[in-house]
């Protein structure tokens, strides 16, 4: 982590959100992270969607694990709450947290190590429970922040930068995630802010699990030759199903697309997502079709990026618990301790 703060000069002519909160509202401390790492760039991107959609910073929890990727939170939403847990511990205090306030937007930063190697049991449960997040893993195929041993995301038969062969099978995490019931699914690369921004604002107004593969070269131990997580392999090999648009409930829908090449999908809450089918016989609604899809791709090496899957109409893990609407950290003692005749009526109930 660093605490070195960026100066607070501000330029008059710079843009306001509907909020008057400016760019650097969103931002956080200044990056330690190699020069060019991909993860700066995912931070980026997640600073541009919460300004874009005008989120109240401090409605906003940033969680993560231990990585180069998970000091990434540091760097954003430095006026939102934030919590460091232990390696690959973030899920379950993500699921924690969000079963105690329900009212705040919960952000899961992660890594490939973090979330596929030690954190795998934690990142599974999470996303069955449906919890109402968005997970953002920086994939790089690498621990960096250890010095590029290979993760158990990198692809089997890729090199290192010593020329180790990695003779290990891939763990999937997106393939996970829709196995898992995730409903929303995306992959995207971090490359790519035009794609990226519009999936974070979208994931951002799903509720339910929404779980974002963001492919992040470590431009230190992993973007060489031989490497699938480098910049040059992503461009080279990505095939992007879709580009999204997403517009919010409040915001009226004036943009139009040619009809056809378009499926539009509107959300629990009114917000309209516009998805440009780039490849044609895409449907992001079939969540079986999505996993054979990818992986069919996956088998000819191509990386698919775009929103694989969405469940327009998801529900939480508040919706299956049958949590009460407010907060629980905002229930009086009344509430919580409702007293004898009440505890006498619940036990009539389950005798
Ligand atoms: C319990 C525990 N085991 C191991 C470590 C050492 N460690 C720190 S970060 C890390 C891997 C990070 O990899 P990843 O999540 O992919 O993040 P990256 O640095 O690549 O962004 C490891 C193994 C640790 N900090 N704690
Ligand atoms: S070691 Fe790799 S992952 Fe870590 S900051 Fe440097 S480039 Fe990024
Ligand atoms: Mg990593």
């Amino acid at each position: 982590m660093t605490y070195i703060a960026k100066p607070k000069l501000r330029h008059p002519g710079i843009p306001v959100n509907k909020l008057g909160f400016t760019h650097r509202d969103y931002e956080g401390s200044v990056s330690t992270l190699c020069a060019g790492c991909g993860h700066d760039s995912i931070s980026f991107a997640i600073i541009q969607a919460c300004f874009e959609l005008n989120i109240e910073p401090h409605r906003v929890a940033k969680l993560s694990g231990i990585g180069c990727s998970s000091k990434t939170p540091d760097y954003l939403l430095g006026q939102s709450h934030g919590f460091n847990s232990v390696h690959g511990r973030m899920p379950s205090v993500l699921t924690g947290a969000n079963l105690a306030n329900r009212d705040l937007l919960y952000l899961g930063i992660s890594g490939d190590g973090d979330s596929a190697s030690i954190g795998l049991g934690q990142f599974v449960h999470c996303v069955r429970r449906g919890v109402n997040m968005v997970y953002i893993t920086e994939n790089n195929g690498v621990y960096g922040l250890t010095k590029g041993q290979f993760s158990a995301t990198a692809d089997r038969g890729s090199k290192s930068k010593r020329g180790l062969i990695n003779n290990d099978n891939a763990i999937d995490l997106v393939a996970i995630a829709l196995q898992l019931g995730a409903t929303f699914v995306a992959r995207s690369f971090s490359g790519d802010k035009t794609q990226l921004t519009p999936l974070i604002k979208a994931a951002i107004e799903h509720r339910g699990a929404a779980f974002i593969d963001v492919i992040s070269p470590c431009v230190a131990f992993n973007n060489h030759a031989g490497s699938t997580k480098s910049f040059d392999y992503v461009r080279e090999h990505n095939e992007a199903v879709n580009r999204l648009d997403m517009i919010p409930a409040r915001a009226p829908i004036a943009v139009e697309y040619a009809p056809g090449s378009t499926v539009k999908v509107t959300q629990h809450d009114g917000s309209v997502l516009s998805l440009h089918k780039l490849a044609e016989l895409y449907n992001p609604n079939n969540r079986a079709q999505a996993l054979g899809y990818l992986q069919a791709r996956q088998a000819r090496g191509q990386v698919v990026t775009g929103l694989l899957y969405i469940d327009p109409k998801a529900g939480d893990l508040h919706d299956s618990l049958e949590t009460v609407d407010t907060p629980l950290n905002q229930l009086a003692e009344a509430e919580l301790v409702p007293g004898a005749a009440a505890l006498e009526k619940l036990n009539a109930s389950l005798r």
